[in-house]
């Protein structure tokens, strides 16, 4: 572990006592509304959100990118900064790769995982990009490309990341790709969407029967005109035509502003193809900020959602949790633990609504109680059962005081040149 304990029990022992009394007064709050505490607390132990191995670098724009210090080399410097995100939050116990930018033998990148009591979530394929030596380019598409012969590259690229992702023990694909157009009349958009269809297939094909396949859906981006997987709807068609191993993968980023996501979740759950999540949050687009920083109560709506769907469906309701944001004028690391705890105070505040309460005021239309009691439940401050559920599971009460006592982006930037250069890249 790359983080003292001792520093994080010193920190947490300093604080002790005001968690303690903090606990105590929430505990009696919930009591009065026939909570208990501790089962919250225990609820919100089993929680995890993956961490995206691209997050921990410095994310950037279109325009520029300013590297932070310490910046990871290679996927083992990646690996190593997800496991101080999880020592200290105790939150985030999978890393979610991407290929080819994180390539490497997997039998190493299990053992380094294991080290840090890491273990892998979905494998993410990059058709979006052009790799070192690849014989076809994606400039017009990946999968769903005119020439045959670079669809049959994207569709091995994607079974690479399956064979990859087997020996890692991950149990799930997500394809996202940036295939579309950028001119109204450049491609015949059902055609485009059947070879689309076909090359998937394939993939699915090769897909082991303990895994899923996730779709992603996005409005725009590469592509300006028209995207081949641009909404929940062609997402859903997809994942009906693969096969009951596919589903959909909602990120919260890609949706016009003020789009009804929970609703999205909803109607996707309802049919049985809500596959996971990419969680982060916009303002304007995709704009891939930290979860929760600009809209904690859409992230909050959105887990009513899926606590009212985990109470009906118990353990046959298990959506992929990911965290899916880039960093430009933060730390990655401060920011992860930041959004892994938002995402986790989300689920416990979507825990705390009065359920059936809420059934009774949707019955009588009674619109503004039915609000009030979502809001009761947003409006709860859960810090202290987070606290305590970190600190019962060896983590840090403050894992940002923590990080940042423990010099730890100093240190490793010792080892880890300077990156120069103010290069461009979304991620
Ligand atoms: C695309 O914008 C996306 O949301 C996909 O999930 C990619 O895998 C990820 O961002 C990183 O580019
Ligand atoms: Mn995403």
């Amino acid at each position: 572990m790359r983080i003292q304990s001792e520093l994080i029990h010193e920190n947490n022992r300093s604080q002790a006592d005001a968690l303690e009394a903090d606990y105590n007064a929430l505990g009696e709050h919930l009591q009065r509304s026939s909570i208990d505490i501790e089962a919250v607390t225990q609820r919100a132990s089993q929680f995890g959100v993956a961490i995206p191995s691209w997050g921990v670098g410095t994310g950037g724009t279109r325009f520029a990118r300013f590297p932070g210090l310490g910046e990871p080399r290679h996927v083992f410097d990646k690996l190593d900064d997800c496991g101080v995100i999880h020592q200290l939050t105790r939150a985030t116990p999978t890393v979610s790769l991407h290929i080819p930018w994180d390539d490497a033998n997997p039998n190493e990148l299990l053992e380094k995982a294991n080290s840090l009591e890491l273990g892998f979530d979905a494998m993410n394929s990059n058709t979006f990009q052009n790799q070192e030596n690849q014989q076809h380019s994606y400039k017009f598409g990946s999968v769903s490309h005119t020439d045959v012969a670079t669809r049959e590259q994207a569709v091995e690229h994607n079974i690479r990341c399956i064979e990859i992702g087997k020996t890692l023990g991950s149990k799930a694909l997500t394809v996202w790709v940036g295939d579309g157009s950028n001119f109204p009349g450049q491609t015949h958009m059902g055609r485009q969407f059947d070879r689309y269809l076909d090359s998937l297939k394939q993939v699915y094909t090769a897909l082991p029967d303990d895994w899923q396949l996730f779709t992603e859906h996005k409005m725009y981006e590469p592509a300006f005109y028209s995207t081949v997987v641009q909404d929940w709807g062609s997402s859903y068609l997809i994942a009906s035509e693969l096969g009951p191993k596919a589903s959909c993968l909602v990120d919260l980023g890609h949706h016009a502003p003020n789009v009804n996501i929970e609703m999205i979740v909803s109607r996707l759950a309802r049919f049985g193809k809500l596959g996971g999540f990419h969680f982060n949050d916009s303002k304007y687009g995709d704009d891939d900020l930290d979860a929760g920083s600009i809209d904690p109560y859409r992230l909050f709506l959105v887990f009513n959602e899926l606590v009212d769907l985990e109470l009906q469906q118990g353990d046959n309701f298990r959506p992929a949790y990911m965290l899916d944001q880039s960093h430009n004028v933060t730390d990655p690391i401060e920011s992860l633990m930041s959004s892994a705890m938002e995402v986790q105070r989300a689920y416990i505040q979507a825990s705390l609504v009065d359920r059936e309460a809420l059934s009774n005021y949707q019955l009588n239309n009674d619109a503004l109680m039915a609000a009030q009691t979502l809001k009761q439940a947003f409006r709860t401050n859960v810090d202290p059962i987070l606290q305590r559920c970190r600190m019962n599971n060896g983590g840090a009460i403050d894992p940002i005081s923590v990080y940042r006592e423990s010099q730890y982006r100093q240190t490793v930037s010792e080892e880890r040149p300077v990156v120069l250069g103010s290069s461009s890249g979304i991620v």
